[in-house]
């Protein structure tokens, strides 16, 4: 085995040139040119200030002009703002899992999709009430389905799933009416409550952004990953590799790129199937490589071991590479730059859901009935294009490392259990995690979420800030594109052990785990409520005194602050390295950063720095630590 060694950003940024030379070449723009175009930014819009909501203005907040027109104060500015920021995200994670809940309705034994995991399905309808004995799982699966579309729009009552919290939790949220009710509900709410003449109480404003973003977490995120694992199989480790190095030269590369599994399971089902490939080999190549960008890639990376090519602000340098037959996109995330970068190249850039439509795309409509025709449609088109390779252009960085993924909570708790010999039932037992954070062998855990982002060097803040933490025994688990260039730089090798304090290292070596776990995807950060939350129970504690902490270094979305406002709503305190359009306002900031506290007993920390940022963490988890006791 060749000497492990961690790759770099500089590295990373080495191969990113090279590729720019190419699209120098051709003529190609890049998120590198657009930024410096883009600069500086727009104060206003960045402090949050502007307020287009009404066509009384757009008014803007400066000392002068101290109200809007309606005599709304920058506070209520902000607050609207950050409502309506929320929203976006919220509605966008639960469209997503609306979608896996109708993938699921219409999955049948001679269907398309099936049911991979129909002990996750019964055990789903059990938590639900909903009679389970003597019936076929395609009848059973229907009748979750629908129930779980009816968390979307039922008039009474809020989201199942919030039973899974603590007791403590669940009366947080009752007292101080945060629990979700029906999900789009909340999302409408937040837009009537933002609208003109309507809310600009900043508390009332951020009361109802944790509520919706609440209504993703423990509603339409918790839906999309549970039904995903029933419908595709729940994650166990599997190994893989990451970054662009994966794609191969003499294959027909084949990259998906969003959010939604339904696609890239399909995809990767027929690039597999012996008759592709046979027609590969005949159209010059010697096989196909499917390889993904973003969370779609986090999916099929945790469930099938598909390589990860890399995260968001990777998208073009797939294209770049000269190499890329087919760049296949669903929904979320998608840069419309990849119309008119396809055109430079051969590569074909396929849109597929009628959510996200672009130009300079062709779009092959991608649905429950047709998706086979469809996926093997799109592989052909693919293979097809091999030939449509300019030579001269193509160059794949060859940088890319091991990783081992998988780590769904239940692949989380199995794992620990090898590290003490406590006895596991059917679900498995968190005792052992938590013998091993009582013991002080390891710290504390952080969940390392969200994008990366040119306002900040890429995927630096999140590898340097995921050396720290494990260098002082602290585990990480980590979703979405912060996973991605976890495993780029190599942290999700199992020899990552050599770079991590002796506690963690003693971990990772018993149970077997390199010291930063893939959980998934964006919406797989239900994954980690699930976790905090049983671990919280079998503790005897509320979520808010664990020694756990959140953190989106590099986040970029409205998801992402949809996915902050449930993470704090759900007791755990996050840091950022972005402020969300919010520093504005005094009181905005007072309260995000301290007065949700009193709701949720957690809050954001918002710092640019990164060592400061690390050290924050830190020293909130010896904090909780030190309160317990422990
Ligand atoms: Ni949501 S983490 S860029 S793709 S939201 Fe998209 Fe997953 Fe950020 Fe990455
Ligand atoms: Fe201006 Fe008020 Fe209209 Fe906003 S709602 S644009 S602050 S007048």
């Amino acid at each position: 085995m060749s000497e492990f060694k961690l790759t770099t950003v500089e590295e990373f940024e080495a191969a990113t040139a090279r590729l720019l030379e190419t699209g120098a070449k051709v003529g190609a723009d890049a998120w590198q040119f657009r930024v410096k175009n883009q600069t500086p930014h727009c104060k206003f819009g960045e402090e949050g200030v502007c307020c287009r909501i009404c066509t009384m203005g757009p008014c803007r907040i400066t000392k002068k002009a101290p109200r809007g027109i309606c005599g709304c104060d920058v506070h209520g500015i902000v607050g609207r703002n950050y409502l309506k920021f929320t929203a976006g995200g919220s509605a966008t994670h639960s469209d997503h899992g609306r979608e896996i809940c109708h993938t699921l309705y219409e999955s049948a034994a001679d269907g398309c999709y099936k049911v991979k995991d129909p002990d996750k399905l019964i055990r789903i309808a059990k938590e639900w009430g909903i009679e389970t004995e003597g019936k076929d799982i395609y009848d059973l699966a229907h009748e979750v389905a629908e129930t779980g579309l009816m968390e979307y729009g039922k008039p009474f009552g809020t989201q199942r799933f919030l039973k899974r919290a603590p007791e403590s939790q669940q009366e947080l949220w009752e007292k101080n009416e945060l629990a979700p009710r029906a999900i789009d509900r909340e999302v409408s709410c937040s837009l009537h409550m933002s609208h003109m003449g309507c809310s600009s109480k900043p508390e009332a404003l951020v009361k109802q952004a944790i509520r919706a973003g609440l209504s993703d977490g423990w509603g339409g995120s918790m839906m999309g990953t549970e039904f995903s694992d029933v419908l595709f199989g729940t994650p166990k480790p599997i190994e893989t590799e990451a970054n662009l190095g994966v794609m191969v030269e003499d294959n027909v590369n084949i990259v998906v790129h969003g959010h939604d599994p339904s696609l890239s399971e399909m995809i990767c089902e027929f690039a597999d199937d012996p008759e592709m490939i046979a027609y590969a080999k005949e159209q010059g190549a010697k096989g196909i490589t499917v390889s993904g960008v973003c969370c779609t890639s986090n999916e099929v990376a945790m469930r099938r071991g598909i390589p990860m090519a890399g995260n968001f602000l990777q998208q073009e340098n797939v294209v770049l590479t000269g190499a890329c037959e087919a760049i296949v996109v669903d929904v979320q995330c998608i840069f419309p730059a990849l119309g008119p970068l396809s055109k430079c190249f051969h590569t074909k850039f396929i849109t597929t859901s009628p959510i996200a439509q672009m130009p300079d795309s062709e779009f092959i409509r991608f649905d429950a009935h047709t998706a086979g025709e469809k996926a093997k449609l799109i592989v052909r088109t693919a293979i097809e294009n091999f030939k449509n390779r300019k030579p001269e252009l193509v160059h794949i960085p060859q940088l890319k490392q091991k990783a081992t993924v998988g780590y769904s909570t239940e692949a989380i708790v199995k794992a620990l259990d090898g590290v003490t010999n406590s006895q596991v039932d059917e679900l498995g037992t968190t005792k052992p995690l938590l013998e091993c954070i009582t013991s002080g062998v390891l710290r504390g855990a952080v969940a390392m979420v969200g994008c990366n982002n040119p306002r900040v060097r890429p995927d630096l803040a999140h590898i340097e800030l995921m050396k720290k933490l494990v260098a002082n025994d602290i585990i990480i688990i980590a979703s979405g594109c912060s996973a991605q260039a976890a495993a780029k730089a190599g942290l999700m090798d199992k020899r990552a052990k050599d770079v991590c304090g002796a506690g963690l290292k003693r971990v990772c070596e018993l149970a077997d785990i390199p010291p930063v776990l893939h959980m998934g995807s964006c919406v797989d950060i239900s994954r980690m409520l699930v976790l905090a939350a049983t671990l919280a129970k079998d503790a005897g504690l509320h979520i808010s005194q664990l020694p756990v902490v959140g953190c989106a270094p590099e986040w970029m979305s409205e998801k992402a602050v949809s996915i902050g406002n449930y993470v704090i709503g759900s007791g755990i305190d996050t840091f950022l390295g972005v402020d969300p359009y919010a520093c504005g306002s005094s009181e905005m900031v007072e309260i995000l950063t301290n007065g949700t506290k009193e709701w949720v007993e957690a809050a954001f920390t918002v710092e640019k720095d990164i060592e400061k940022l690390g050290d924050a963490m830190i020293a909130k988890i010896e904090e909780k630590r030190a309160a317990l006791g422990i």
